[in-house]
């Protein structure tokens, strides 16, 4: 790994490496990568609105103090519209699509995003963070909701931000992932983790067991299964991609399964599930709705849910496994 490896030059370089590559992405990169600074940036000094501004009011410049998943949704699609590389983009945040109108040049692109996952988790100092898919137009789109009911195969590029002890972007265009970590010295983001993979089998599981009296048998089986085995520890963060990140990282498998409570699960479909998805992939690991591949489910609207298992391969086949014959 070269010192002083930023995130811009790393695009670079995988762009002259695959000929096909139009520069599209190092451009749509570079956009996202500003949005990621000024999220980071606001998240960071959450803690001191209380300090600094009027509680729920206005802060130290006599600006309304917004929300911060709102803040980080208008950062997105305002630092993401004038690129001209995209059509338009869709959010977690947001209840219908957003279309790059005629201020800007129209591109080929579709952005997908949850602005600030977990943001429940921000007023205690949790991590929290930025998860994006990208698409490409089909032909004849005219950025309506269909435009953006692609299956998570159909994926061009996808990753995540991570606001934690450090930020980090890591991401995957379909050649393996990389991560990244903000270096605030020098405001970028420098390669810290390449070409990252995912242990074969983890020792980690990750499910939020006030659940339990919603699980479903296969649920509950695989995880006393877990623990009456031993040699597993158990670790829940409740933001997703904390969560999620962790586990790349060490191995071991996130479940949000369907439920009695939650029948199609909790998480989206298009702005969570299939982005990780793709990563995991990526990486070496596997993601599952229990009974088939994530990135295969065919959207058939743009805030669909479903359920989750992801992470090291040989836990997320167990884990299906077990919720398969749970239902036997
Ligand atoms: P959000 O996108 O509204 O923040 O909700 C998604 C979050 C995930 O980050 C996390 O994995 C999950 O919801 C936690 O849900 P629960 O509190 O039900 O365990
Ligand atoms: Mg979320």
């Amino acid at each position: 790994m070269s010192i002083g490896m930023t995130l811009t030059k790393f695009l670079l370089e995988e762009q002259r490496r695959y000929p096909n590559s139009t520069g599209n992405f190092t451009a749509l990169f570079s956009d996202l990568v500003v949005a990621a600074k000024i999220i980071s940036r606001e998240v960071n000094k959450a803690g001191l609105i209380d300090i600094l501004g009027a509680t729920g009011g206005k802060n130290t410049h006599g600006e309304e103090v917004q929300k911060l998943d709102v803040l980080a949704n208008a950062a997105i699609i305002k630092t993401m519209e004038h690129g001209g590389h995209l059509a338009g983009m869709a959010s977690e945040e947001m209840e219908g699509v957003y279309k790059i109108d005629g201020k800007y040049p129209k591109g080929g692109y579709l952005l997908l995003f949850d602005p600030l996952d977990g943001s429940s988790n921000i007023d205690v100092n949790i991590s929290v963070g930025t998860i994006f898919s990208m698409l490409k137009c089909k032909p004849g789109c005219d950025c309506t909701d269909k435009d953006f009911l692609q299956p998570g195969a159909s994926q061009v590029a996808a990753g995540y931000i991570l606001y934690s002890s450090s930020t980090m972007f890591v991401y995957t265009t379909g050649h393996g992932v990389h991560g990244f970590t903000l270096d605030p010295s020098v405001g970028e983001f420098l390669l810290s983790h390449e070409d990252i993979k995912t242990p074969e089998k983890g020792r980690i599981y990750s499910i939020n067991e006030g659940n339990t009296q919603h699980w479903l048998p296969g649920t509950s089986r695989y995880i006393e299964h877990l623990k009456t085995n031993g040699g597993i520890t158990a670790r829940y963060v409740g933001s997703l991609v904390a969560d999620f990140h962790r586990n790349l990282l060490k191995g071991g498998v996130f479940l949000y399964p369907a439920d009695r409570k939650a029948r199609a699960g909790k998480l989206r479909l298009l702005y969570e599930a299939n982005p990780l998805s793709f990563i995991v992939e990526q990486a070496g690991g596997a993601s599952s709705t229990g009974d088939a591949r994530v990135m295969e489910v065919p959207p058939s609207e743009l805030h669909q849910r479903t359920p989750l298992i992801i992470g090291s391969k040989a836990d997320v086949e167990e884990a299906c496994r077990w919720w398969r014959e749970g239902r036997a």
